[in-house]
């Protein structure tokens, strides 16, 4: 298994069941209706995914007021300093960061609450053991990115703005950080000067959304219908393991974006 850094290795994940309400997510194109009987069964498989990767996961109830809150990861930012509360910027998500920094502080989380008047959302946000890259989308814009930039500057982490691919969602659903030095990313933002100096694997033609992977421990969990992808990372001797997400997918959501992951330390 290729080298791993910090931000690769975790203890805790956080995620949120999906509710009835998970039925009217936003969409870019609709591709039909998630079923939320399978759209649990796949939680919950997730969430023993992440448990084979190492991590003891917290479920927390379903918010019936908010349909993308499954979607978790674009709320907060879990960092060894303290958690930081995005602004999401999807109108019907922005009010989704007040009762998950409830839900947080009750857990014991060291929260830090946003007083921007930006917008910014986690799955724009790739933690590396280098540097915080922080992609400007139609999600995250530049008041959101200036604010977190701050925030982080005085905990001591480098960020700088990157580009979130036109039509893409987040900077994340088009990459991850497969161990310190190595990233996976669709071949639209491969060569993307952000990347040097990391060795960039790249996407198998077809197989975009497999770019929406997550490195947890010893483990990459990878989108199950993604044979090349899974193929390529096994050649490259991680440890592939595929997780269906086959209704999140239809609300353009992903492995990442459902479960804040961190060290129990990082609260
Ligand atoms: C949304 O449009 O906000 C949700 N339907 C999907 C969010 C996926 N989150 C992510 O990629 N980080």
């Amino acid at each position: 298994m290729p080298t791993e850094g910090l931000a690769t290795q975790f203890t805790d994940a956080i995620v949120r069941r999906p509710g009835q309400s998970v039925a009217s997510g936003l969409r870019a194109t609709d591709r039909g209706t998630p079923d939320l009987e399978k759209f649990r069964a796949e939680h919950e498989a997730y969430i023993s995914a992440l448990e084979r990767a190492g991590l003891m996961v917290t479920v927390l109830n379903a918010l019936e007021d908010y349909p993308d809150s499954v979607f978790v990861e674009d709320a907060a930012l879990c960092l060894p300093q303290g958690t930081i509360m995005m602004r999401p910027g999807a109108p019907s998500r922005t009010g989704e960061a007040g009762p998950l920094a409830t839900d947080l502080a009750g857990l014991g989380h060291k929260v830090h609450h946003n007083d921007s008047e930006g917008f910014i959302d986690g799955g724009d946000i790739l933690v590396t053991d280098s540097a915080i890259m922080i992609g400007l989308s139609e999600r995250t814009n530049r008041a959101g990115f200036e604010w977190l930039k701050s925030v982080l500057g005085a905990w001591g982490y480098p960020a700088h703005a990157v580009h979130t691919p036109d039509h893409v969602l987040h900077f994340k659903s088009d990459c991850c950080l497969l161990d310190s030095n190595t990233i996976l990313a669709t071949s639209r933002l491969s060569g993307a000067e952000c990347f040097a100096p990391f060795r960039v694997l790249t996407v198998p033609p077809g197989e975009e959304a497999a770019a929406n992977s997550i490195r947890v421990n010893d483990t990459v969990l990878v989108p199950a219908g993604f044979p090349a992808t899974a193929e390529l990372l096994a050649a490259e001797n991680y440890f592939v393991e595929a997780v269906p997400v086959s209704q999140a997918a239809l609300l353009d959501g992903g492995l990442s974006c459902m479960s804040l992951r961190f060290g129990s330390e990082k609260r």
